[in-house]
Order: structure tokens, then sequence, then C-alpha cells
């Protein structure tokens, strides 16, 4: 419907530049055909609260051009959400009367500028011991509704400390809210031991204390520590203070006592010493026992470990531990010599002196001996005088410190006794009947020298009694003179440097042969023994010269008158066999002395054998030989 707006009579004057005008009049019946002219503008709006926003038209239509009164207008799009964010084309529309429609479009930013509103205006703190993991807060959008805070803080804390997060809220529409929140970490719970009261830790000789553990809130097991020592070797009571500490400030002490108390003696290695047992001395070595605590140990003790003398001994041995404990043993020492001594002898010559001798151990002793030494040596016979001279056996007792001997016998080489004899020697050669022990007044030798010959030892002495008649009385072989008819017995003692002495007599006999009286002097005076008459002797008185006619022709006749004798006139020049006899014992040798060979006749009642040894004259040995009586010739 096209509406008369209205008619209308109109003048045109126009003027020129030259300020010429002309005007002309027009009806003009004014009809509306043109349509409203919008003019857009573009706008932005604002979800609120709730997420909504409205517009109306003056927010997005600046201006129309429309002549005519507009009748209705109207928008495309009212109302907006957040789904409605950014940009949206909106389409005004106008109609005026004519209902001429006019539009414009108008670019309606939607935006959203509300912040999320955090849900807990102020976050609590967050408080923990040990650690904490924060759970992001919450807010509330408009839009994005709810909303879970980032943060490029950590939001996990293992660390004691005091922490600040910065949250973040983000609508994702470019609008943030930040809250912060604290987050404190800090652990006063102290330590709880495991153990509530540690035992006593008991040890004898050393203990190495393991440390305890405890139970924290935050550590965890903890193992304490101490500054105290944890390891004892010494013996005592010790009090170890124990510490656990959380290591955020929190410790928690506890005591252990220590008590390192040997209470275990020492046990013998060997359960029963065995006896020590020797002959002569032993020296012990202690033993050894075993200790809990010291290990090894060696016995020590107040009695003696070396022994020399015979006996039976003790030796207590104690074990010290060094810690108050002991431990005893009993050892038997037994030195008991049983083995005798080694003897042996060897012969001795003894040289008297004085004619007496004494022998002593030494001279007979070749160097015995004994396992254990020797206590005393004995040897006897021991004293020895001239008649001991010759071979003598001894007997050497050697006898060691427990008791035990042994014996060997000795040659014992006295030396010397003398012997001596004595001869007769005229000193003429006159024939008087040819023993020459007679001498005769008046006819032949008128003295006769005392001829000793000595045998047995050195350097002797003589001694002649009586003197009388004798030329000396000191020297070996006097001169006998005699003046008187007689028997002259004289005895030598001959010593030697022994001061051995033996006696040896000779007996002269003198005759008065000198005839006397008227006519006889010069004469000799002779026993006649008619030979066929021989009871009827005759004294006679004859010239000297006549002397030897009778003597060697006249069988019987002899010097001297018929009632003077001096025995037998013979010559006695043959050795007799002497007899030694012992008791059981006999020897016969002969002859004795001899230059040659002779015989040894030996009886004896002994079955043991004998030693024989034959000197000679000047008493040096000349032979020993063994002899096994009972009978034995040996030539
Ligand atoms: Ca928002
Ligand atoms: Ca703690
Ligand atoms: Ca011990
Ligand atoms: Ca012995």
């Amino acid at each position: 419907m096209i509406v008369v707006i209205s008619v209308l009579t109109v003048f045109l004057t126009v003027t020129d530049a030259n300020n010429n005008s002309n005007t002309c009049t027009s009806i003009v019946t004014v009809l509306d055909t043109i349509a409203p002219e919008l003019h857009c503008q573009d706008a932005t709006v604002y979800l609120d609260a709730s997420g909504q926003a409205t517009i109306s038209i003056g927010d997005v239509l600046d201006h129309e051009h429309e002549a005519c009164p507009i009748t209705n207008t109207w928008l495309s799009q009212t109302s907006f959400s957040c789904s409605n964010l950014g940009l949206n084309t909106i389409t005004v529309s106008a109609t005026d009367q004519s209902s001429n429609l006019g539009t414009c479009i108008s670019q309606v930013t939607v935006s959203d500028a509300l912040a999320p509103v955090p849900d807990v205006a102020t976050l609590p703190d967050v408080l923990a011991e040990c650690s904490a993991s924060v759970s992001a807060p919450t807010a509330t959008d408009n839009c994005a509704g709810s909303l879970t805070a980032t943060t490029n803080d950590p939001t996990s804390f293992t660390a004691q400390g005091t922490y600040t997060i910065n949250w973040t809220f983000d609508d994702g529409n470019g609008n943030t809210t930040a809250q912060t929140q604290s987050v404190v970490i800090d652990d006063v719970t102290p330590p709880v031991p495991d153990v509530a009261t540690l035992p006593d830790v008991l040890a004898e000789c050393s203990a190495s204390v393991s440390a305890p553990t405890a139970t924290d809130n935050c550590a965890g097991s903890l193992t304490a520590t101490t500054n105290d020592p944890t390891s004892f070797t010494a013996q005592g009571t010790y009090t170890i203070n124990w510490t656990f500490d959380d290591g955020n400030g929190n410790t928690t002490t506890q005591t252990q006592s220590v008590v390192i108390d040997d209470v275990t003696p020492p046990v013998p290695d060997v359960a029963t010493l065995p006896d020590v047992l020797a002959e002569c001395s032993a020296s012990v070595s202690a033993p050894t026992a075993t200790d809990n605590c010291a290990g090894s140990l060696t016995a020590i003790t107040n009695d003696p470990t070396s022994f020399t003398a015979q006996g039976t001994y003790t030796i207590n041995w104690t074990f010290d531990d060094g810690n108050g404990n002991t431990s005893i043993q009993t050892q038997s020492v037994v030195i008991d010599d049983v083995t005798p001594p080694t003897v042996v002898c060897k012969s001795h010559t003894l040289n008297l002196i004085s004619g007496q001798g004494t022998i002593s151990v030494v001279d007979v002793d070749d160097n015995s001996s004994d396992n254990c030494g020797i206590a005393s040596w004995s040897v006897s016979p021991n004293t020895f005088s001239c008649e001991d001279a010759g071979v003598q056996i001894v007997t050497l007792t050697v006898t060691d410190h427990a008791g035990n001997s042994s014996s060997c016998q000795a040659e014992v080489n006295v030396q010397y006794q003398p012997s001596c004899s004595i001869i007769s020697v005229p000193t003429g050669n006159v024939y008087t009947g040819g023993n020459p022990n007679n001498l005769f007044l008046g006819y032949g030798a008128q003295s006769t020298t005392l001829q000793s010959t000595v045998s047995g030892g050195t350097g002797y002495s003589y001694n002649w009694t009586p003197a009388v008649g004798l030329s000396c009385t000191n020297c070996a072989s006097p001169v006998f003179t005699p003046t008187t008819a007689g028997t002259f017995n004289f005895q030598l003692t001959v010593t030697n440097s022994n001061g051995c002495s033996t006696t040896c007599e000779i007996s002269i006999c003198v005759i008065d042969a000198r005839a006397s009286g008227k006519g006889n002097n010069g004469k000799v005076i002779i026993c006649h023994v008619p030979p066929g008459n021989p009871n009827n002797p005759q004294t006679l008185s004859i010239s000297p010269s006549a002397v030897y006619t009778h003597l060697t022709q006249h069988t019987g006749d002899r010097l001297g008158s018929c009632s003077s004798s001096c025995g037998s006139n013979r010559a006695i020049n043959e050795v007799e066999g002497q007899l030694l006899e012992n008791e059981g014992f006999e020897t016969i040798i002969y002859p004795n002395p001899t230059r040659g060979v002779f015989s040894i006749t030996i009886h004896s009642d002994s079955e043991q054998p004998a030693q024989a040894i034959v000197y000679d004259l000047t008493g040096k040995k000349y032979l020993s030989f063994l002899i096994s009586p009972p009978i034995v010739r040996i030539r």
C-alpha cells in the first residue's frame, strides 16, 4: 500500500555564481516508496554472570534515514549466551508506514568479560608434617562453569618449608582469576623408638652394639646415631646415648646399657696334665689354656719349674684371664734317676811314701760317668803300706744322686816292697870247706864281705846290726872281721825310697882254729874224722899247709876242734823253692828267683780267675797273665 504522504507545492529557486537566481514551482505529491535507510553499528555485548546477554535496537542501530516514521523495528537476535561468543551477524530490520523494509547488518561481538569466581574465597592453608599434594581449587565461571585451577608452581611438597601456590583460573575466554594458597610442611613429631625400652646388651668379652631403630612420621625407619662408642672390648658397664633425628629438627633419645663382664674362667687345653718324668732334671713348659676372652693363655706359677734334684714335685699352675677369672691345674714332676753310673776303672801305680800310700778316686777312675751326675766316688781299700806291695785289687764305687751305684775293680800296683838277701863272700879264696858263711880264726880268710842283694824299688838305705866287727853299718856290703869265735847273726834292714823296709839276715859262724900252746904257734886246729872210724873224730893241730889236704881228701874233716861246730860245712848253693800261702790259695814257684824257665803251681779253692804278675829282681813288672783255677801249671 502506497500511502500519500502529502501534496506539496514547491518552489525551486536556482542561483548561479553570479548570484543570479530563478525560481520555479512544482506540485509535488509525496509518496513514500523509499525504504528506511538503516545504518547499523557493530556492537559488543558482555555476557553476564549467568552467561547471558541481550541487545536492543539502540545497541546496533547507529541511525536511520527515514522520511517517514518507522513503524516497526526488530532484530534478528537479541539474546546471546556463551555459545554465541564471538562475532554474530545481526540483522536490524525496520519498516515504515509504507511498509518499506530496511535492514542493516551489525556485527555483534559477544564477549565474556567475567573472570571465574573461586569457589572458596580464601583458600585455606595446607598444613602437613611431612608432605602434601595440594589439589587444585575450583572456581565457577559464567561460561566455563566449574573450573580447576592451574599453576606453574609445584603442588607436591616433600621438603619442609612454607610455600605459596599461585593458582590461576582461566575461563578460556581471556579472563583469569588468581588465587594463592599457602602450604606449610612442618614436621613437629619426633621419631618413635621401635622398642620402647632397649634391652641391656650383655657380653663377656666384647660387644658391638647395633643401632636401634625408630619410626618417624616423615623419615620412616630411622637408625639411631650416637657419639658414644658402640664397640666394647674392655670389661665394664657402659651407657650408649642413642639419638633418633628425623632430620626435621625433631629428635628422640634413648639410652642403652652395655655390660661387658667376663665370668668364664679359662679352660685348660689339656684336661689332665701328664706327669713330667725325667731321670736327671726337667724344665717344665707352662701349659696353655683357652679363654673365651683372652684366647690362648699360658699358665703362671709361683712354684719352681726347673728341677735338678731327685724327688717328686707338684707345680700349681694358674691360668688368669685378666678379668678376674682363674683356673688352676696341677702337674706332677718326678725326677727319678734309675740309671746307675757307668763306672770305668783304670790301673794305678802307687808309690808309697814313708811306707804309706793312699789312692784317691781319680787314680783309678777312668772317666766314669752318670746320666745325671755322680754324687760320690769311693775306692776301697785306699790306703796301702809296704806289706801291700804288688798288685792290689781295689773297688771303685760310683754313686749317683739317686743312690744308684756301680762298681768296678782296678789294679793298684803298689811300689815297691824291697827284698834282700845276703851272701857271705870271704875276702880270701883259701879253701876252708866250701861254706862261705864260716870263718876260721887262724886260717883262710879272716873277714868276709856281707854282700847284700836288694830288689824292689830304688834309693836303698842300709842298716846293719849289730855293728860289732862290721866295716860299716849303713853300706850295702860291709866287711865283717871277727875277733872272737861265735855265731854272729847280722840283720840287714833295707829301706827303699818308698819307705818300705825289709830285713834279711845272715849268720856267720866263726870258729877259732888257732892252735895255741908250746910248739903249736902258727898251727891250725882241725877235726879229723878217721876214714875207718868215723865215730871217733880227733882234734888235731896241724900245719896250715896240711889243712887243704885234710879238708879235700878226708871226708868229714873240718877246721876247728871237733867240739866246735857251725853246722853244715857244706856249701849251700841250691835255691829252695818258696811257698806262698793264702787261705784256700797256694802258689808254688820254683825256682825263685831264676834266670830261666820256672814253674808256677797254683791251687785255689776259688773258681775265679786270678791275675799273675811276675817281677824281676829290680821290681820291674816282667809279665802278667790270667790264670784259671782250680789247678794251673804254667811253664
Ligand atoms: Ca567468563
Ligand atoms: Ca617427624
Ligand atoms: Ca674368661
Ligand atoms: Ca744315674
